[in-house]
């Protein structure tokens, strides 16, 4: 199945395109398009949320193996450049960017537009993504972009694939309660493969729960491989116990905390990070606040040796180690990466990312 997330600067047409792939389902912050027809299943995520606040575009890339940046022929603006901070933050591998409204504009001035994107984002992410220029009233470059979907969902799948084996994970981001079956939850199978009457526990609550059923996109099924969209009834918790980002594992798997002690790598595009500033830590689907209590920086002291000490600051496009405090728990993995953000910031608001488990660091001269 293809996942899709559309992202963009206000009015860039993120709407609108995603009304054109598929009929309008759930809505929160993010607003659901479904897709199911001659063998393809297709969920595309709007960030409607969004530039308002960062967490239903950090949701939608979330909900989504593939973005697609929308970009209209006025040009990047500030939000625009947000975006890409934030697949670039993310770690994002797939998407397209989409020149959108092209029918009120010209062919050589897409053309500029995107020789211009292809200089900005030299070094990121998106470097190697493809452009297609669309216009949802003409329905010029629709096909294009739905073949290139179609390219790149396959190589997510065989991606996708290789994460079957894991021990299984669910990521939920829906949560219902429905009379006579109690709490149903819709997620995403990140890792591994779940099935029916399987034991899990939901985190970062610690209930032990079974499966009772699980649907793929209205039909039941037994089990649900990594990559897929899942409805599961869940026996033994109320729906009131289970928020959106809330994850289901197997019982001794993945770490729940308040505190955190991350290595990051600090974004060139945010301002210097200081001991005591209030940052937003994501994993997947759940954020919280958190202060920064230190900061270790490495650096070469003018000798060849790597120092690593206590700084009160961290400079922008640096690699340190941040220690924060919050008050809300997360559920998350060694591997996995969490996304920092300071939503005071004015340029934008993506500060960094880091993960738990040691890296390697690169020490910064003269620090
Ligand atoms: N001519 C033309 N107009 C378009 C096209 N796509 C969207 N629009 C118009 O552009 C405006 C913004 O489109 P939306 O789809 O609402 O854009 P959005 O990014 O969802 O905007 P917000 O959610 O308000 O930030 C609307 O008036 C649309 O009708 C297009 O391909 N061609
Ligand atoms: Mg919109």
């Amino acid at each position: 199945m293809t996942k899709i997330a559309i992202i963009g600067s206000q009015g860039s047409g993120r709407t609108t395109l995603a009304s054109k792939l598929g009929k309008k389902g759930n809505v929160t912050d993010v607003a659901m398009y479904d897709f199911a027809r001659s063998g393809i299943i297709l969920t595309a995520t709007d960030a409607t949320g969004y530039p308002k606040s960062i967490k239903p575009l950090v949701t939608a890339l979330n909900l989504a193996d593939i973005a697609l940046l929308c970009i209209p022929p006025e040009g990047p603006d500030a939000y625009t450049g947000e975006c890409m901070v934030a697949l670039d933050t993310l770690g994002y591998r797939h998407g397209i960017v989409v020149l959108s409204k092209s029918d009120t504009t010209y062919p050589y001035a897409l053309d500029e537009l995107r020789d211009n994107l292809k200089k900005i984002t030299a070094g990121t992410v998106l470097e190697n993504w493809e452009y297609v220029y669309v216009s949802t009233t003409t329905f010029d470059g629709i096909e294009d972009m739905k073949g290139m979907i179609a390219t790149i969902s396959e190589r997510v799948d065989s991606e996708l694939a290789e994460r079957n084996d894991l021990p299984p994970r669910v990521v939920i981001d829906h949560v219902f309660n429905v009379t006579g079956i109690g709490c149903v939850v819709l997620g995403m199978v990140t890792e591994g493969t779940i099935h029916a009457k399987a034991k899990m526990v939901v985190q970062p609550a610690g209930k032990q729960v079974e499966i009772r059923s699980i649907q793929m996109h209205d039909v039941n099924v037994t089990s649900a491989p990594a990559g897929a969209r899942v409805g599961l009834a869940l026996k033994s918790i109320q729906s009131k116990d289970v928020d959106r980002g809330c994850v289901i594992s197997e019982e001794g798997t993945g770490v729940v905390a308040t505190d955190f002690t991350l290595n990051c790598t600090i974004s060139r595009f945010t301002q210097r990070i200081m001991v005591g500033d209030m940052l937003h830590l994501f994993s997947g689907l759940q954020a919280t606040p958190v202060r920064v209590e230190g900061i270790v920086v490495g650096g070469t002291d003018g000798t060849d040796e790597v120092v690593w000490a206590d700084s009160d600051h961290a400079e922008p496009g640096s690699e340190c180690v941040l220690k924060l405090t919050g008050s809300k728990r997360l559920a998350y993995d060694r591997s996995d990466r969490f996304v920092l953000a300071n939503l005071d910031c004015e340029k934008q608001r993506f500060v960094g990312y880091g993960f738990s488990e040691s890296i390697p660091l690169t020490p910064q001269p003269n620090n």
